[in-house]
């Protein structure tokens, strides 16, 4: 809990402990002190009421199609757009670059980098991946700053400001475009997609694969490397994003 000081948001008035320092202020941890704090913010940047469940909303984007997008409330503080899910091994995520350019899936699934990148090309949100693994322990990995260039650039990653307690498996990863099967944008002399079989921003291959397969206990797993290793693919995954909030000081 260090990285919470007790405050109060100017902006709003509230009394209530935020994340002055770190994060994004304003934003209310769950329970602090005893105390649930009486307000949290929605997808939309609204303040709702700490008891707001998640929820799903409709989003337009600019090439004219509709999203159904995931707001998730409960974790982190809530306010989560949720990009990437995995529940259980019923969605093929061996998918090609139409595929993870545009999405897939509804239980498991895979947003797509061109909807990624027109959420977060403003450059002001930031990444948390919650992981479980095979025995029911929890972890996450979170990053303060998140952004993911268009499709001239590959869909290249942009990320840092790592916290959390599944360590960083996505810094060796900063910088490179993103690699399927049918298009190699990876450093390695094969196509990593196809060896790890999965689709990520891989570079000598991978130090993360949460795109990898369903309980495959090897490198072709979903794997967060500092968490579990090479050898235990994880059970569930969600990446989520959010835009920070500008507070006033
Ligand atoms: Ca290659």
């Amino acid at each position: 809990m260090s990285l919470l000081e007790n405050g109060e948001c100017r902006r709003y008035g509230l009394k209530q402990s935020c994340d002055i320092k770190h994060t994004s202020p304003c934003r209310c941890p769950p329970n602090v002190g005893g105390e649930r704090c009486k307000y949290k913010y929605d997808c939309n940047g609204n303040l709702v009421d700490w008891s707001t469940p998640s929820y799903q909303f409709t989003k337009n984007f600019s090439n004219g199609v509709g999203r159904d997008l995931l707001c998730e409330m409960d974790k982190g503080n809530g306010g989560w757009i949720v990009i990437q899910r995995r529940e259980n091994g019923n969605t093929d995520f061996y998918q090609n670059w139409n595929g993870y350019e545009n999405g897939f899936g509804d239980l498991n699934f895979y947003l797509g980098n061109y909807y990624i990148h027109e959420i977060v090309k403003t450059e002001d949100y930031q990444l948390r991946i919650d992981l479980l693994d095979q025995e029911g322990n929890w972890a996450f990995a979170g990053y303060k700053k998140f952004f993911i260039g268009g499709p001239d650039t590959s869909y290249r990653l942009n990320v840092s400001y790592y916290y959390g307690n599944a360590g960083d498996s996505l810094a060796y990863h900063n910088g490179m475009q993103f690699t399927t099967y049918d298009r190699d944008n990876d450093m390695a002399q094969m196509n990593c997609a196809v060896n790890c079989a999965g689709a990520w921003w891989y570079r000598n291959c991978h130090q993360s694969n949460l795109n990898g397969q369903y309980e495959i206990n090897t490198q072709s797993g979903i794997i967060w490397y500092h968490w579990r290793g090479f050898d235990h693919s994880l059970a569930k995954s969600t990446m989520m994003v959010r835009k920070k909030i500008k507070h006033q000081l």
